[in-house]
């Protein structure tokens, strides 16, 4: 009862009539074809069934004559079989792609369910979306669900380094690496795979996107070997493999004296590193590069610019199918605090906009969500509908560096839902994140969403068992940005820990308040940044006040907020399209969560909800610190219903959520009340 099963933890399925019911439709199996990928779905198809159930459906062959006529689970690609003709006339198979597929079956004709798909890869995310639908206790009596995804690039970001330890990990040590090497025993790796895959991930990485030297290496003989090994396991279940590489592997690695983007030799280095990565992996995606970010480094040194440094990698890789994702996380970290011109939310789009149209087709520009980085809230980036001519990847954090690192309950979905669905307007009404990122928007031929991964050797992956939700919501989103977080997050409980109507009713509350409760207790009305400089932990109003990173909220005794409006402020708000740069430009449009994003207002300005900005924060917090503390009260309640050993580790953790929570009240609240002086209307005690 570690967690280690996550939401695929099968289980005897303990309502009778159910199980009779779902036993009836399930107790053959055809499965025609036997791909690895096809073998990956008859495993889990048979251990979900074989647990759930209480026995594995028989496996019938194909040509079995009379004894189909018993109900029968028929799965495999479309043409694979006459058994599955039925289905032809009845869906498009030839616009299912690579990935759709179909689950259909009519209790009444011919007994049969489904499982089909034009491709492999689609059989077998059919059937984890069957073993779904058993899970969560769905009727299976009349099935037409046809899916396709939203986003055809469904990746995940592992920030791991090759000595084991994780860039902004909070579950223990890397699944893949220890002591500079890969780890041999993969059969965490396998099942981390499978896990995925059950979301519909598609792709990964698995090393930091700051390469150290170590993981420079990973591209070469010294270690390919090992990387075509994990791919080959991630391959099983339709999950695609890119490095993370470091911009001077010339310099490093090649003894080149340059790295520069235009130096024939540079390129010549690159082509023969890709020629030489596809010997060991066919179907390598490619390289996913963080350049002059953060002292890494890049084509601004030679004076080059961002598309001639992803364009060179683009040529290398492009006679092999790869392709580059190059990040957009780009901006001087060295910057004067004094200078108030200078605006890092401003950065991303100053960079990459004027260089739209100026990238190769394989090609793929990541862009986090906001401009600034995975604060608790933070607009959306304006190169979303700003960039038309290249195509771009949404990049999300999983891993929950400035929102509680799985230590505090924080259930990101809403927040990503609300990324999603925000209306660049760069298109007129409608032209949200979405449609943006996949590729709709523009008509552009790639496109999708890429997150860093919060998982780690923990016994449950994610320390915080509460934090897989956030995993399995982002695989759920990715594939389907439609998706509400309250379905997803109905899914993941049921597959996590059952039918219980008292569990899923008193965690779906806990997960669906968690964000807007971790939201009241930390930094106010999305100015951001208050936390313990590096670690990133913990409340520090001033951590990062007078520093070089370019993350303020310049708070003095009248007021606080950032202004980056075009008529007196860093001009930030005019990136946006029209409506939304007017709305983020007036004190007054301005929306309250974001009011110090953009403004910067005196304590006592009233925002719509009819408070002032300080009464605000005294309220937020005293009342955030007030809920953090009933989230642990609310589990207890479910004492009895979940076994002891999950229910100790979460308790833990919101026990200790409680206490940090009043932590982060009391110097936000303490920290204004002595800058302003305004005291608390309800008089409550402020130190
Ligand atoms: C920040 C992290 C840092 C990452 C960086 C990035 O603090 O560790 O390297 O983002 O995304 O959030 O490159």
């Amino acid at each position: 009862e570690s967690g280690y099963a996550c939401w695929l933890d099968y289980r005897l399925i303990p309502n009778e009539p159910l199980r009779s019911a779902y036993r009836k439709r399930c107790s053959q199996l055809v499965m025609i074809g036997d791909s690895p990928l096809l073998q990956a779905a008859r495993r889990e198809l048979n251990l979900a069934l074989g647990v759930m159930l209480g026995e594995a459906p028989v496996e019938a062959e194909e040509d079995a004559g009379a004894e189909l006529s018993l109900p029968v689970l028929v799965v495999g690609t479309i043409g694979s079989s006459q058994l599955l003709n039925p289905l032809a006339s009845l869906y498009h198979f030839d616009e299912l792609g690579e990935e759709g597929y179909v689950i259909h079956g009519s209790g009444s004709d011919d007994n049969r369910i489904y499982l089909s798909a034009d491709a492999d890869k689609g059989v077998l995310y059919a059937v984890f979306h069957f073993i779904r639908l058993l899970q969560t206790g769905a009727s299976i009596e009349q099935l037409a669900i046809r899916e396709l995804p939203s986003n055809g690039l469904r990746m995940i970001n592992h920030w791991d380094n090759m000595d084991g330890s994780i860039e902004r990990g909070y579950a223990g040590r890397s699944i893949f690496f220890h002591e500079g090497r890969f780890i041999e025993d993969q059969e965490r790796v396998r099942d981390y795979a499978r896990l995925l895959a059950s979301g519909g991930i598609n792709a990964l990485t698995i090393n930091n996107v700051n390469v150290h030297s170590q993981e420079s290496k990973l591209i070469t003989d010294e270690f390919l070997p090992d990387v075509a090994k994990t791919a080959a396991i991630f391959r099983e279940y339709g999950i695609r493999l890119y490095l993370s590489v470091n911009y001077a592997s010339p310099m490093e690695l090649g003894g080149l004296s340059t790295a520069d983007p235009l130096a024939p030799e540079v390129a010549e280095w690159w082509h023969g590193a890709a020629k030489n990565i596809y010997r060991y992996i066919p179907d390598f995606g490619g390289f996913v590069v963080k350049a002059d970010s953060e002292f890494r480094p890049g084509p601004f040194t030679y004076g080059r610019n961002h598309a001639d440094g992803a364009n060179m990698l683009a040529d290398a890789l492009a006679p092999f199918g790869g392709e580059v994702i190059w990040r957009c996380f780009v901006y001087n970290c060295l910057q004067n605090w004094r200078d108030r011109i200078t605006d890092r939310a401003r950065a991303a789009y100053d960079h990459f906009m004027p260089l739209d149209g100026t990238f190769r087709d394989n090609v793929m520009l990541q862009i986090k969500n906001g401009p600034m980085d995975f604060q608790v809230r933070e607009p959306v980036s304006p190169l979303f509908g700003g960039l038309k001519e290249t195509n771009q990847l949404l990049e999300l954090q999983i891993t929950q560096e400035y929102t509680g690192q799985q230590k505090h309950l924080c259930f990101l979905v809403p927040q990503w839902k609300e990324v999603f669905d925000f209306d660049t307007h760069a298109q007129g009404e409608g032209s949200t994140v979405a449609e943006v990122a996949s590729g709709r928007l523009f008509g552009r031929a790639r496109g999708g969403v890429a997150a860093v991964a919060n998982i780690g050797d923990d016994a449950s992956w994610s320390g915080h068992i509460l934090a897989q939700a956030n995993w399995y919501g982002y695989a759920r989103l990715a594939w389907n940005p439609k998706l509400s977080a309250e379905q997803i997050a109905r899914e993941w409980i049921a597959m996590t820990f059952g039918l219980d109507s008292a569990v899923e009713r008193v965690l779906l509350g806990m997960l669906l308040s968690s964000y807007r409760i971790y939201e009241d207790y930390t930094a106010p009305l999305g100015v951001g940044w208050m936390v313990n400089p590096n670690h990133h932990y913990g409340p520090n109003v001033d951590g990062y006040e007078y520093s070089k990173w370019g993350t303020y909220h310049y708070a003095d005794c009248h007021g606080m907020g950032v202004d980056r409006t075009v008529r007196s402020g860093t001009g930030y708000a005019g990136q946006y399209h029209s409506p939304v740069a007017e709305r983020y430009e007036s004190t007054a449009l301005c929306p309250d969560e974001l009011l110090l994003f953009f403004q910067h207002v005196p304590y006592t300005h009233r925002l719509k909800s009819g408070k002032t900005v300080i009464q605000h924060i005294y309220d937020t917090h005293f009342e955030g610190a007030e809920r953090a503390a009933q989230l642990a009260e609310q589990w207890k309640s479910l004492a009895s219903l979940v076994d002891s050993a999950r229910f100790g580790q979460v308790l833990d953790r919101l026990a200790h959520q409680a206490e940090h929570a009043e932590e982060w009240r009391d110097c936000i609240n303490t920290y204004f009340y002595r800058k302003s002086g305004i005291a608390d209307e309800r008089g409550r005690l402020i130190y």
